[in-house]
């Protein structure tokens, strides 16, 4: 019989990857697990009890917050104001990021940026949702943490990651050595490792974009979505186009089959509906470990540098042939071409 490895033995053991580690970054991503497991208990009981529906508030973007945002935000909030290794915190339902000003966490080493449950329009219809985490480590050396703290390029991400909150709940992390996997398995209430070193494929066959905004697209993603569209029984197309409008869950089905995920700028959302620090980056920075590439159309994400907490980006991101093919029809003759580059380690 194999042995179960779970998420903590497993955050443990690869602290040695990182020699001059202290702990820190382990026991935050520790923290983050188990605020990630009673997320999942409220999520689970979502039809049960009257806990649907807006809970009269809004968020900075002006869009409607249902009960259950404001049951993960606060959880993960707590986790991390308790666990003492976080001194700021970004989340998607706060205007303004948290300082987190006890005594044992305002020297604190990380900045953690966080979506506490994405997708959540799809709660009242018990369709998979998700949690988004990027940590980033304090550049500034003392006193009050400073926003450029916060607002460094997704390539300073010392680790990040998702929870999907669906058939079966899943955690997925990297620390920049790859990406891995771990279910929960709820009869013991442990996230098990199910998905070690995940790798996306390098060509895929599904698309995956809100076609009912395709008349507002840029002409390239419209070109690209009839080259998918288009028969070619050598290449596999037509494509298969899956979109469930959860990103996690988006992206993580990709990730495993193979596939792009595309959210361009329309006339609705002119600079992209997603968000970079706390969606798009830490999307971006799973996918790059695991093989893929994530680009906003002519940038990589990881490179953008951001202007504010709230900033949104278009975003394409998923296997390595599929977004290559995407940007000839983006950039025409002027081809870029993003490699996946991504040093992996095997876990
Ligand atoms: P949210 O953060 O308000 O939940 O919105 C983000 C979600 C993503 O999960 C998803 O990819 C996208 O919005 C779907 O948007 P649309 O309904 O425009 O297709
Ligand atoms: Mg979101």
């Amino acid at each position: 019989m194999t042995a179960v490895k779970t998420l903590g033995q497993f955050i443990i053991e690869k602290q040695a990857d990182f020699p001059y580690a202290k702990g820190e970054l382990s026991r935050l991503l520790r923290d983050i697990g188990i605020a990630a497991k009673i997320v999942n208990r409220e999520v689970n009981k979502a039809g049960l009890v009257d806990i649907l529906g807006d809970a009269g508030t809004t968020n900075v973007q002006g869009e409607g917050q249902k009960k259950l945002d404001v049951y993960a935000n606060e959880q993960f909030i707590a986790a991390l104001r308790s666990g003492g290794e976080c001194c700021v915190v970004a989340s998607e339902e706060n205007d303004e990021c948290i300082y987190i000003e006890s005594e044992i966490s305002k020297n604190a080493k990380y900045i953690v940026a966080i979506d506490p449950l994405d997708g959540s329009s799809n709660i009242d219809v018990n369709v998979a949702i998700g949690t988004i985490f990027s940590i980033y480590r304090r550049q500034s050396l003392d006193g009050k943490p400073l926003i450029s703290d916060v607002l460094q390029k997704g390539s300073e991400q010392v680790a990040a990651g998702y929870v999907i909150y669906g058939s079966s709940t899943m955690l997925v992390y990297t620390t920049g050595k790859g990406v891995n996997g771990f279910t929960l398995d709820p009869s013991i209430g442990e996230f098990c490792l199910s998905h070690p070193n995940m790798r996306i494929p390098k060509e895929g066959k599904i698309y995956s974009i809100n076609e009912g905004n395709y008349v507002h697209f840029p002409q390239g993603v419209k070109d690209y979505i009839k080259y998918c569209q288009e028969e070619d029984i050598n290449s596999g197309r037509p494509y298969t186009s899956r979109y469930i409008g959860s990103m996690v869950a988006d992206i993580h089905r990709n990730l495993i089959k193979g596939g792009i995920f595309l959210y361009p700028v329309s006339s609705a959302y002119p600079k992209g509906k997603l968000r970079l620090v706390y969606e798009c980056n830490p999307m971006a920075f799973i996918l790059e470990q695991a093989g893929g590439i994530a680009i906003d159309g002519s940038n990589r994400i990881l490179d953008i540098v951001p202007d504010h907490l709230h900033q949104r980006s278009a975003i394409f991101l998923g296997s390595e042939n599929m977004v290559n093919k995407l940007m000839e029809f983006l950039s025409g003759s002027n081809l870029m071409t993003y490699k996946a580059d991504s040093a992996i380690s095997a876990p």
